[in-house]
């Protein structure tokens, strides 16, 4: 194995920087995430989809455009429910009254892209991945150009709003996958911390002594973090919308279930 390392913003991070390895060493094996991703703050595989595929994909999001959810007074848009937007703006119901409709909705306009998240979710873990049931499976997040959070950048969190207070108190395993459709002009990169989860849903952005690292996110790429792991999103320019496919994954009873 030859990995590429993007070096952590300060030398003295406890763990390692960001591991990036083009797709074929999934291929090939030549290395398991479930044992590399605790010693990295995120893994990065370059060239997860073909062009064609994040072309096609690509397209068929803004061709479903009349279809996406707009979150948050329409800051952001989704093609596909999301479960934090939902369960932030108190719309649990619609979530899962939707979800049926949500996955349709995916599957005519990004046809195969939800096959593909599960499909690469299940050779990185090397178990099948199911998505949970009546939960919305894979969807695509689009935040505007010239919008909230192109000026400002996304709230720091940690992904635990799918794992239910058992799930939390026991850690049960839990990723994150984004796959980059577009990546915005300038800026909209992935900042991880190597802070973990410790029971505050609300953390505050730590202090430059906690170490960090930015992910510029290449067309096509897949990132995958640990849950539990705090991220933000980046502040962006130019005209291009950010636009991104996104799946958390569990493990529970010993199975992989994926949502959005
Ligand atoms: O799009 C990204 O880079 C991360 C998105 C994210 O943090 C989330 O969906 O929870
Ligand atoms: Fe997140």
């Amino acid at each position: 194995m030859c990995p590429e390392l993007d070096a952590p913003q300060r030398a003295d991070a406890r763990i390692g920087a960001v591991l990036r390895l083009p797709a074929r060493s999934l291929d090939r094996r030549r290395f398991r995430l479930l044992d590399v991703l605790p010693a990295y703050l995120a893994v990065r595989l370059a060239d997860a989809v073909t062009e064609t595929e994040r072309e096609a994909y690509l397209r068929g999001v803004y061709t479903g455009r009349h279809q996406w959810t707009a979150n948050f007074d329409g800051v952001q848009s989704t093609l596909g429910r999301a479960w934090y937007a939902h369960l932030e703006e108190d719309r649990v119901d619609d979530y899962f009254g939707g979800a049926a409709e949500s996955d349709a909705c995916v599957e005519r306009f990004v046809p195969g892209l939800q096959a593909k998240m599960l499909a690469l979710a299940s050779s990185l873990v090397e178990a099948p991945v199911a998505q949970r049931l009546g939960w919305c499976g894979p969807g695509v997040h689009v935040f505007p150009a010239g919008n909230e959070v192109s000026f400002t950048g996304g709230e720091v969190h940690f992904d635990t709003e799918g794992l239910s207070e058992e799930q939390l108190a026991a850690r049960t395993p839990a990723l994150s996958f984004v796959l980059m459709l577009e990546p915005p002009d300038a800026g909209g990169g992935l900042r991880v911390w190597d802070a973990m989860f410790a029971g505050d849903s609300h953390p505050r952005e730590p202090d430059a002594s906690v170490a960090s690292a930015t992910i510029t996110y290449e067309p096509g790429e897949l990132v995958v973090i640990d849950s539990y792991r705090l991220h933000q999103i980046l502040p962006f320019s130019g005209a291009t919308d950010r636009v991104s496919a996104t799946m958390h994954l569990a493990l529970e009873d010993g199975q992989w279930e994926a949502w959005f």
